[in-house]
């Protein structure tokens, strides 16, 4: 390859004289932003282990009021890309919400799409866009773009949810910020109970509703019961896996990160493929064991882990009698499936 030109080859005062119009030379940057056969991740594989976190986000609800939080959260931060930049990877945000009983943490709305996956505790409930959806260890809830959503606690032991936002890509476009609102009258959520059977649409005479999020909470006793459904079904399927959908359209539930479930049968190794963008795997049940690149992480119920695209993956199940199961997002479209090289053809870039 060819080695182009750096700043220092040109005239100080040329470079001078440039920086004052505003103007960069290209050459000496292309191959940082053009890198040569593959990009160059500030993505990091990272391990977030539960039993480390849980200790810390409980003193956080001790030293820190609701009230001076307004969410109380520990940001599950990729090295990479330097702490401070509460980033996950390029596109995702991570975060663990703690909620105490009594607590009120109250209603926003704003321009990043957000999800909640249910970790431990029971009787909170989050409202969103009116619609109060209960929280259970491993329900997925939505909270798209714009919607009104504040979170309750009824029961009296603490709840613990992940929060997955898109967050870093909406602030890199500048169209990141929110606005407050008063608490919600809420209504039973009603899209899980309308689209309970999949394959059959409410239809009302005589046009379908299109409404842009039919549904907001996915059970996770429901995707569970699929997962084993299929995997019973489908014997020799490998990747025993769902996504998570708008009933309506089949299309992605939410327009920028894509949210999946999987499987590992009992004592199954499973080979991931790569993808382009950036992968958040998180641990419902059971145990495995993530390989990624040189590393190995032991995954307990709870665990997340990240890792950068453009990487093949193993998942284990660290036990021969019983299923594992892990929740996934990433951006679901591919980037750059031509990009494949003759290097690397026996990647499938997803
Ligand atoms: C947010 O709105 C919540 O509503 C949690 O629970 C975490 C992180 C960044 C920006 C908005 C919530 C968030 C957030």
């Amino acid at each position: 390859m060819q080695q182009l030109a750096r700043l220092e080859d040109l005239p100080a005062d040329y470079r001078e004289e440039l920086a004052q119009q505003n103007l960069v030379p290209l050459w000496p940057n292309l191959r940082s932003v053009l890198p040569p056969d593959k990009p160059l991740p500030n993505t990091r594989a990272t391990h977030w282990p539960y039993a480390a976190l849980r200790p810390l986000l409980l003193r956080a609800g001790e030293l820190t009021p609701i009230e001076k939080a307004e969410r109380r959260v520990l940001v599950l931060a990729n090295p990479g890309h330097g702490l401070e930049k509460m980033q996950a990877s390029a596109a995702m945000y991570l975060g663990m919400q703690l909620l105490l009983p009594g607590e009120w943490a109250p209603a926003h709305r704003h321009t990043p799409n957000a999800v909640r996956m249910i970790v431990e505790g029971e009787g909170a409930y989050t409202t969103v866009g009116g619609e109060k959806c209960p929280m259970h260890r491993g329900d997925l809830i939505l909270t798209p773009t714009g919607l009104w959503h504040d979170h309750g606690h009824d029961g009296d032991a603490p709840v613990v949810w992940l929060d997955v936002l898109d967050l870093p890509l909406v602030h890199y476009l500048e169209a990141s910020y929110h606005v407050d609102g008063e608490r919600q009258a809420a209504k039973p959520a009603h899209g899980e109970r309308l689209h309970a059977q999949g394959g059959i649409l409410p239809t009302p005479f005589f046009e379908r509703r299109k409404t842009a999020y039919p549904m907001l909470r996915y059970p996770w006793t429901q995707t569970r019961a699929a997962l084993e459904a299929l995997a019973a079904a489908e014997p020799a399927l490998d990747a025993v896996q769902v996504s998570y959908v708008n009933p309506q359209t089949g299309a992605d539930a939410q327009n920028i990160l894509g949210y999946y479930a999987l499987m590992l049968r009992p004592g199954q190794t499973l080979k991931l493929p790569a993808r382009s963008p950036a992968t958040v795997c998180h641990l419902i049940e059971g145990a495995a064991e993530a390989r990624i690149q040189d590393q190995q992480f032991a995954l307990s119920a709870a665990d997340t882990c990240c890792l950068p695209g453009y990487t093949p993956w193993v998942l284990v199940n660290s036990s021969a009698d019983a299923p594992a199961f892990s929740s996934s997002s990433t951006k679901p479209r591919c980037i750059a499936s031509w990009a494949s090289t003759s290097r690397d053809s026996d990647q499938a870039h997803l």
